[in-house]
């Protein structure tokens, strides 16, 4: 596949959607971004909602690959998850197989796997894993890795899900050590994610190089991925002022941390 240079990025405005802006540019992207809030110095940017076919289909006319991003990005009540998350990116693959859009990058969580325990020391969590939601957004983050699947091997759309861990300027808590995924490194692995010679469905976790990562990143260096940074920089500072995780603590127990514990907000 010849690289694609128009790339809709959905979710432009939100947190990873704003690191992406900054970074996709500098691999030759054109970007067109697209949010439900405005796009802070892109006016030429689509501000409408995924549930908005028509804006959706005019977003999707005359691009070579799709970044999904959008939608709730932490727990949330069932029902706003099935519109923005499960409806939208459901949406988004119908809107790209009816423009002939071949290549989606799709913002998976690891809160897909969040109930894996986290691995012994020495070891590493595949993608291969069962999936194991930890909250209903996990839950729809498991939907759209199936929805992936399904529109891979029906309509041939090459997708990449990529598990991302904590996409943050720096880490901020002990857990974030092992699940940080640099600014960077999300735009490395984000254009090895666009311009890999793969076909049908892969899943990949998105991390940094960090010394104490719980996640295989041999798929996505296997896309050409080639991270630059490790959280462990950050370890001492954090550990001083967190401590070290206690095992009866689900950020130490569980690779989704305390999204395991996690209500819908009332
Ligand atoms: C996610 O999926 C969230 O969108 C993000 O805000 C972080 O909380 C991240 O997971 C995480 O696990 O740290």
């Amino acid at each position: 596949m010849t690289e694609p240079r128009t790339v809709l990025l959905t979710g432009a405005a939100g947190g990873v959607g704003t690191i992406l802006r900054t970074e996709l540019p500098s691999y030759g992207y054109r970007l067109r971004n697209f949010d439900r809030a405005p796009v802070p110095g892109d006016p030429e940017a689509i501000t409408a909602d995924l549930l908005d076919s028509e804006a959706l289909a005019a977003a999707m006319a005359g691009v070579d690959a799709v970044v999904h991003l959008a939608g709730i990005p932490l727990e949330a009540e069932f029902a706003d998850l099935l519109a923005a998350n499960i409806d939208g990116t459901y949406r988004v693959y119908e809107a790209a197989r009816a423009a002939g859009v071949r290549r989606v990058v799709y913002a998976s969580s690891n809160h897909a796997v969040g109930f894996t325990e986290r691995p012994e020391p020495g070891e590493l969590v595949p993608v291969e894993t069962e999936l194991r939601p930890d909250t209903y957004y996990g839950l729809s983050k498991c939907f759209g890795e199936n929805l992936a699947s399904l529109y891979a091997d029906r309509h041939g759309i090459d997708t990449v899900s990529i598990r991302i861990g904590s996409c943050f300027e720096h880490p901020e808590t002990v857990r974030q050590l092992a699940t940080w995924l640099s600014p960077g490194d999300c735009g490395r692995l984000v254009h090895a994610a666009l311009s890999a010679p793969v076909s049908g469905h892969r899943v990949v976790y998105g991390i940094s190089a960090n010394t104490r990562a719980w996640w295989d990143l041999a798929p996505a260096r296997a896309l050409g991925y080639q991270p630059q940074d490790d959280a462990e920089v950050f370890a001492a500072k954090l550990i001083a002022e967190y401590g070290e995780l206690s095992e009866d603590d689900v950020e130490f127990r569980y690779i989704g941390g305390d999204f395991t514990r996690m209500e819908p907000p009332k």
